[in-house]
């Protein structure tokens, strides 16, 4: 049998026997078992409703993280860390320094903008799309206060063995959209307010998600003194990034939620997981994900280190290998702890 017929089988088979036709959706919370049991033991996505999720109005925001600083990314046309199709380089937000009060204030107005015409006054200081999305322990580190808002997930650590590696807090609106990529960690994404669209396919789709080296850029102002687009700028010294590229062809297929751009070319369907306020995803390691948004969405994930000694690591890039997509083959297996983790 040749690669591609054994890639197809690998498809076919892996939809019979492990990739569900729909994400199954079961009340919070499991025991720790059943959860590992059931869903991570078999690397397989699960939304929990009902859970015990806050409310966190905006006057309640403003009140405890209002005058925190954050780091907020923006981007152009509202896709961050991207093979843009322009400049064929991969891109990464321009990032701004703000209170979370003057972020969440821009997000409201551009809300008002879209039903009554802009002020003069109202227009943000600083150019392109604001996401606050930077993943770097964000709500452990920076916000503190609203931990004790948050459900503890004990059945999560109990079953991974561990503390959350990360917990971030993500708010942002239907303009941005996260482009396709996959993590090596397991992820408990809930939506506390708005909606979000996961576009889903499992680890053993790496040959039909093209991955290029593409020159690493980062989005800067045109003009440096307040103009008011960005454009993407190389890195320098120059470094490249390998990464998925997209497909617009699919672009208009999600008409509430900004999606398609990312479906891979292979006409093949990604699972979509719709996950709404009070809703909690189970995102397993490796599976490939683009994110899309409906409204102003206020969400937050934990994030648990990935076990790398089981086989589904050494499979997945024997599989990324065999395709092509894994670029530091050189003919030896590549040791987990040599490379960096987090894409
Ligand atoms: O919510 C988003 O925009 C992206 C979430 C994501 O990529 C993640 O949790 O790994």
């Amino acid at each position: 049998m040749d690669v591609d017929r054994a890639l197809s089988a690998l498809h076919q088979e892996a939809r019979e026997l492990w990739v569900p036709r729909t994400i199954p959706r079961i009340p919070y919370h499991p025991s720790a078992l059943a959860f590992l049991r059931e869903y991570v033991a078999l690397n397989t996505p699960v939304i929990f409703t009902d859970c015990p999720c806050p409310s966190w109005p905006d006057d309640h925001l403003l009140s405890v993280i209002g005058d925190d600083g954050i780091i907020v990314n923006r981007t152009p046309a509202g896709f961050g860390d991207h093979a843009d199709d322009t400049s064929g380089m991969f891109v990464k937000p321009w990032q701004t320094e703000q209170s979370f009060r003057s972020f969440l204030g821009e997000l409201n107005q551009h809300r008002r903008d879209s039903v009554a015409p802009k002020g003069a006054e109202a227009q943000s200081r600083f150019p392109g799309i604001p996401y606050y999305s930077v993943q770097s322990d964000c709500l452990r580190k920076g916000h503190a206060a609203l931990l004790k808002d948050l459900p503890p997930l004990t059945f999560a650590c109990a079953a991974f063995g561990a503390e959350p590696d990360a917990i971030n807090l993500w708010v942002g609106d239907g303009r941005s959209f996260t482009a396709t990529h996959k993590d090596h960690y397991e992820n408990l994404y809930m939506v506390v307010r708005g909606a979000k669209r996961f576009f889903l396919r499992p680890p053993c789709d790496a040959a039909q998600l093209p991955e290029r080296d593409l020159r690493a850029a980062t989005y800067a102002p045109c003009v440096p003194t307040g103009g008011d687009a960005l454009h993407a700028v190389a890195d320098t010294p120059a470094s490249s990034v390998r990464w998925i590229l997209h497909d617009k062809a699919d672009a208009p297929r999600v008409p509430d939620v900004r999606g398609g751009r990312d479906l891979a070319a292979s006409g093949r369907e990604p699972l979509v997981a719709d996950v709404a306020a009070g809703e909690m995803l189970y995102l397993p390691a490796l599976w490939y994900h683009a994110v899309g948004q409906r409204g102003v969405t206020v969400a937050v994930n934990w994030w648990f280190d990935m076990s790398f000694c089981g086989p589904a690591y050494v499979y997945y890039n024997f599989l990324r290998r065999l395709t092509g997509q894994d670029d530091s083959d050189d003919g030896r297996p590549q040791s987990a702890e040599g490379e960096d983790l987090q894409s």
